[in-house]
């Protein structure tokens, strides 16, 4: 490899990727090939630490597969995979869990969330996913990770994780920094502007998703949730309207000076619909070359054989370096 720094991200295939996923990060995966060394991975093994249907598990990881690519991730730039193709994530996870504390783990706000909405159900993956998250990202030494605001906390442990085993071992891993963008790391609901858009809302009408239909786009920016004012602009405490001048903004790359100008004195029922048709006109390419990828299912076949091969041997080099570190007797 040359001297780039070495980004690494993944997303997990629990669904169709929503317009927070791509806002706060997908979107940004294509642009940075060009500056730097990309791996990206859709993280199966992650998804499984909430029950989930097989058929439907494999149909949406391929999904997820396809929609990265057609959102701009280019497998001749980039290593594209699946996570559970590549057996090091595994290996390293274990590792790393003996080099984090039970305590560390336990303040995790994403695994009281999850153990909260899935009471019958706290297993020790759930509690353990940081640990195969960090592993995700020190089993290539990646230098940056792009995610949104809410993987901030998972991104800290991995660094206090890679210090940690550097201390006990000298000096090995990188510690990974976030990469979070500036505006858009955390698209809110359209149902209830004060949380975060998620694919597991169960209200279809607070999240949008990226192969979503022009209609039902625009039918959910209608409803979206705002405040009983009148003034399209920017304030504290005006969530729902931040939330849409966000996206607007990011769609139509115009700041929020433009789009207070542009909507002043026109309500926010021309503001909603220009939010909605701004945002299923910059995903139309996306629906279409998904569709079109989506159909070729042997390009797809070969194009993530060939990413877990490339991710297989990239990681297998760091891996034997830590079995030597922490003891492990040579297999040759
Ligand atoms: P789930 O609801 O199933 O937990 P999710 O929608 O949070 O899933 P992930 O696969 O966990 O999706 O996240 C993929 C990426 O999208 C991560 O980098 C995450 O930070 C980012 N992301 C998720 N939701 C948002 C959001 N509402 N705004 C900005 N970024 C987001
Ligand atoms: N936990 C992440 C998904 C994820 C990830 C990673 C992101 C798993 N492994 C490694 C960045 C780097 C989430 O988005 N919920």
């Amino acid at each position: 490899m040359n001297d780039k720094k070495l980004i690494f991200s993944g997303i997990q295939p629990t669904g169709t990727f929503t317009l927070g996923n791509y806002i706060g990060a997908v979107r940004n995966w294509g642009p940075l090939q060009d500056e730097y060394n990309c791996i990206y991975c859709v993280v199966d093994m992650h998804a499984i630490t909430v029950r989930q249907d097989p058929v439907k598990l494999r149909q949406n990881s391929l999904n997820s597969y396809a929609l990265l690519m057609a959102c701009g991730v280019d497998p001749q730039k980039s290593i594209l995979f699946i996570q559970s193709h590549v057996k090091t994530h595994a290996e390293l996870s274990w590792i790393l869990g003996c080099n984090t504390q039970f305590g560390e783990l336990s303040r995790m706000t994403q695994f009281k969330d999850k153990s909260q909405k899935h009471a019958d159900d706290v297993n020790s993956g759930l509690f353990t996913y940081p640990v195969l998250m960090a592993a995700d990202i020190l089993a290539y030494n990646a230098d940056l990770v792009p995610v949104g605001v809410d993987q901030k906390q998972h991104l800290e442990l991995a660094r206090n994780i890679a210090q940690r085993f550097n201390q006990r071992y000298g000096d090995f891993f990188t510690l990974p920094e976030p990469y979070i963008p500036e505006v858009g790391a955390k698209v809110m609901s359209l149902q209830e502007p004060t949380k975060k858009m998620s694919k597991s809302d169960e209200n279809p009408n607070a999240c949008i998703l990226i192969l979503d239909d022009k209609d039902t786009i625009i039918r959910k920016f209608k409803r979206a949730v705002t405040d009983s004012d009148t003034e399209v602009c920017y304030r504290e405490g005006k969530d729902g309207i931040n939330n849409l001048m966000t996206i607007y903004s990011i769609v139509t790359g115009k700041d929020f000076a433009a789009i207070e100008s542009e909507f002043a004195g026109r309500g926010y029922g021309d503001f909603k619909l220009a939010v909605g048709e701004a945002v299923a006109d910059h995903l139309e390419p996306v629906r279409t070359e998904f569709d079109r990828l989506s159909k070729d299912k042997a390009y797809l076949k070969q194009c993530y054989t060939e990413g877990a091969e490339k991710a297989l041997r990239y990681s297998q080099r760091i891996i034997s370096k830590v079995y030597r570190k922490v003891g492990f007797v040579d297999k040759t």
